[in-house]
């Protein structure tokens, strides 16, 4: 399906053909009002998006979940996309996972985000109070822009919580999630703790499909007549 999205611009926006999924390249200057075209999309991909101040963990947290590393040094993110195959109606799919900049310079790439992802990862810190407000206007757009918000799946997600300098109690966070009618997690992308759970939850929370990180395919029968074979082999 080919989509257009009338979008005024007040800031110069790059939109790259390999982030979400398939943008036209467009360069804008300055105080010039542009039509953004959207690529068709691919039925069977799953489009997450993660959203938070900097500095706050989305980078350490994604970078966690895909590759399983963590680095102890700040690098600021434009924008980047990773994919992983997945299970979406047993089917094989791509979940594409987008870390946002976190920054408020790009006030037209994070609508077009919101617009294109199927699902929210909203992170804050536990150690700042302020990260946890920064999402309050985010939250306030992805439901101006989606007109389906109990359909959409969202996690609230306050990572470093291997941290003992804390701000943002878990019950406060609880009550605010309670309130977004999203899910909430503690989660620490240094430790490793609560990571694969986050996604795992995120997907669980998709009513439109069935999904999971787990590939379950339908077996084939030559593949069912194997298995059926083995169980009845004797070693002698
Ligand atoms: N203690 C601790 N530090 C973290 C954690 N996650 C990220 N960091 C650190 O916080 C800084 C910012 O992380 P980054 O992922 O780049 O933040 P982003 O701007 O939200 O993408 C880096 O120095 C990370 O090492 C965490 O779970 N615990
Ligand atoms: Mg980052």
């Amino acid at each position: 399906m080919l989509q257009c999205f009338a979008v005024s611009l007040t800031e110069q926006v790059l939109y790259d053909n390999d982030s979400m999924n398939s943008y036209l390249f467009i360069y804008v200057p300055k105080d010039r009002s542009v039509r953004l075209r959207v690529m068709p999309e691919q039925s069977n991909d799953y489009r997450v998006v993660v959203f938070g101040a900097g500095g706050v963990g989305k980078s350490s947290l994604v970078l966690r979940f895909v590759r399983g590393t963590f680095r102890e040094s700040y690098i600021p993110t434009i924008e980047d996309t990773y994919r992983q195959v997945i299970s979406c109606n047993k089917q094989v799919c791509t979940l594409q996972i987008t870390d946002t900049t976190g920054s408020h310079q790009f006030p037209a790439m994070q609508r077009l985000s919101i617009s294109k992802g199927h699902a929210f990862i909203l992170v804050y810190s536990i150690t700042s109070r302020q990260s946890l407000e920064e999402l309050k206007p985010i939250f306030d757009e992805i439901v101006e822009i989606k007109s389906d918000m109990d359909n959409i799946p969202i996690m609230l997600v306050g990572n470093k919580c291997d941290e003992i300098n804390r701000e943002v109690s878990q019950s406060e966070s609880a009550e605010l999630a309670k309130r977004w009618n999203c899910a909430f997690l503690e989660t620490s992308a240094k430790t490793n703790y609560n990571v694969k759970e986050l996604f795992q939850e995120l997907l669980q929370l998709e009513k439109r499909r069935t999904m999971s990180l787990q590939l379950e395919t339908k077996k084939t029968k030559s593949q069912k007549r194997k298995e059926k074979l083995k169980g009845k082999c004797i070693v002698m």
